[in-house]
Order: structure tokens, then C-alpha cells, then sequence
């Protein structure tokens, strides 16, 4: 299963997959991609994900979009800005290169919630979420490791969810 996180730069999309898929955030070498095996109702899935270093050239990240499964949109929970990129950058890009692939919202650093001067609040993350269609919304954080697990399987439902109703959409044509 292909997961690729999206979200603005600094926004913690590395630190989000390596708070998944090892206990190491400060490793000098970083791959770019990193997999872990997430059980679902006793099916064990290999779930690779991918956050994009892909540089910033729109049709060069696109191609690293083929055959994803599921995307992981980040913004950060200490900034509105990387919020506002959520509406304006990363949903039209999703929408563009892959309409049909599902998505979830996470919102990242959630331990600066109480601390931060620029929170944003639950209720707009809600209604962008609802807005732009996420399967899911979930807010979590890589420094305590809060909800990350959450994050990550429901981003594997997200993925299951779509491929089951490709399926059914399939055989009513039959
Ligand atoms: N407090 C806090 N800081 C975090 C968290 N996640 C990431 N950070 C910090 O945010 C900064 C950016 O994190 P990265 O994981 O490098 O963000 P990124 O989205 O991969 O950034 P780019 O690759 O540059 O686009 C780093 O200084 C991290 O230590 C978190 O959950 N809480
Ligand atoms: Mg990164």
C-alpha cells in the first residue's frame, strides 16, 4: 500500500513517517521513503510511506503520485499558513494528478497546541476537512508519538475504503 504526505514545507511530514516507522527522528540518513506492517481486522498490510522531497516542480512531485493509495495532507497545528495550503495548494494538486485517490487531514505538532500564538482550532480543521472531502481528520503528535498509530491506520482504511467501493462500483457493471 503507497502513502505519500503531503503539506508545506517544515510542516513535520518527515518526522510524521520516521515517529511511524522507527523510534530514531534524529538519524543521520533519511531515506526518503520507509515502510511499516499495519494489521487490520487480521490482515497484515505493508504500508510504504513516502513524503515529498520530490523538490518543488509541480509535475515532478506528480509522478512520484502514480499508483498511491491513499494520501496523508499535513498541515501544522502551530500554523494557519500551512492551513490556508491545505485549501489552496495541496487539495487542487491532489485533485489534479489523482481525483480518485483518498486522502486523510492530519494536523501535526499537536504538544504546541497550548502553546503556540497561531492555533488553529479545531472547528475550522473540521469544517476544511468536511469541505474538501478527507475521509478523515486527525490531529497528532511526532515528538510524544500522540495518535500518530491513529493516524496511520486511518489512513490504510481510507485506502481499503476506496478500493472496496471500486470494486462494487466494478461488478454492478457487469
Ligand atoms: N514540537 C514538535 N515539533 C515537530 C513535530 N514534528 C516535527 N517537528 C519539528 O518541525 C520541524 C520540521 O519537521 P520535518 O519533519 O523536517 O518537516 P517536513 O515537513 O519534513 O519539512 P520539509 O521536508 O522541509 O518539507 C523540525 O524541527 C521538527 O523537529 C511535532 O510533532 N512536535
Ligand atoms: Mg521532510
Amino acid at each position: 500500500m503507497k502513502c505519500v504526505i503531503l503539506g508545506d514545507r517544515g510542516t513535520g511530514k518527515t518526522s510524521l513517517r520516521l515517529s511511524v516507522t522507527s523510534n530514531d527522528l534524529q538519524q543521520e540518513y533519511i531515506p526518503c521513503e520507509s515502510s511499516i506492517d499495519v494489521k487490520i481486522q487480521n490482515t497484515v498490510y505493508q504500508f510504504t510511506m513516502f513524503d515529498s522531497m520530490f523538490g518543488s516542480f509541480e509535475h515532478v512531485r506528480s509522478i512520484k503520485y502514480i499508483n498511491t493509495d491513499v494520501f496523508i495532507v499535513c498541515y501544522a497545528m502551530d500554523s494557519q499558513c500551512s492551513l490556508q495550503s491545505v485549501t489552496t495548494r495541496w487539495f487542487p494538486e491532489i485533485q489534479l494528478y489523482q481525483p480518485n485517490v483518498p486522502f486523510i487531514l492530519v494536523g501535526t505538532k499537536y504538544d504546541l497546541i497550548e502553546t503556540s500564538q497561531q492555533n488553529v482550532t479545531f472547528r475550522d480543521t473540521e469544517r476544511i476537512a468536511k469541505q474538501i472531502g478527507a475521509f478523515s481528520h486527525v490531529q497528532c503528535s511526532s515528538l510524544n508519538g500522540f495518535n500518530v498509530k491513529l493516524a496511520v491506520h486511518t489512513a490504510v482504511q481510507a485506502a481499503l475504503d476506496s478500493n472496496e467501493a471500486k470494486h462494487q462500483q466494478g461488478s454492478c457493471k457487469k
